[in-house]
């Protein structure tokens, strides 16, 4: 397996959904006193995640590229919960890609207490020798909800997926405070906002 020549074409896309989308925040920055999007960060896959998820998913190597769908992920991280579905409504709107699927673990989050919202998409590169196109994963979150998410996946890391029950527990549980402290937010979200437009008019 070439994985350079078989991971280029991903390499290109996080590259310009990163930008697209960092533009969107620009433009919603330059037009409005509140941007639904926090920051974008992007990723390829490490070949080492790839193999593994491949093993686990009983996944081909020959068909990875048709049935993992997060070789190429981006990743949008916003203030409150709404934000997340003006984000939703937005890339649903664009023409540079397909959506393939949505999943809302926001309203139904994983069972480890994982929340975010997922779409896949089908995206079209232009490579030297012609289009491809390339599926990815935008995963849109807020700041609670990536806080979270990061320290387990930190700790499914180094317990190699098995983290042991207590742990678990308490994770789950800080997923509902996470969960809690945006709702919290939300209600004081207009209050948030005015102090924030007062400080970006110093
Ligand atoms: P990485 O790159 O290390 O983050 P499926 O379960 O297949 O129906 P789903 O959940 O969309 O659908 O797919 P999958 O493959 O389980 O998860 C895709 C990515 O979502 C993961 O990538 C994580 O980034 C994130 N994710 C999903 N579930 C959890 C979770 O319980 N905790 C955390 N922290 N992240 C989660 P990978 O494969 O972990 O790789």
């Amino acid at each position: 397996m070439n994985w350079e020549t078989l991971l280029a074409p991903y390499k290109q896309v996080v590259e310009e959904l990163k930008v697209k989308l960092r533009g969107t925040r620009s433009q919603f920055e330059h037009e409005s006193s509140h941007s639904p999007i926090e920051f974008v960060t992007g990723r390829v896959k490490p070949v080492q995640s790839i193999l593994e998820k491949a093993k686990n998913r009983n996944i081909s190597l020959n068909h990875i590229e048709k049935e993992m769908y997060d070789i190429a992920g981006v990743r949008v991280v916003c203030q409150f919960v709404d934000d997340i579905y003006t984000i939703v409504n937005m890339l649903r709107n664009r023409d540079d890609f397909k959506i393939l699927e949505e999943k809302d673990y926001i309203n139904r989050k994983k069972e480890s207490g994982y929340r975010s919202y997922h779409m896949i998409i089908e995206y079209p590169v232009e490579m030297i020798r012609g289009r491809k196109m390339v599926l990815a994963e935008i995963q849109i979150r807020t700041l609670a909800m990536n806080f979270w998410a990061t320290n387990e996946h930190s700790l499914n890391y180094k317990y190699k997926g098995r983290i042991p029950v207590d742990v678990k527990q308490r994770l789950q549980r800080a997923a509902e405070a996470a969960f809690k402290l945006d709702e919290e937010m939300s209600m004081i979200k207009h209050e948030i906002q005015e102090a924030q437009r007062m400080f970006n008019r110093k």
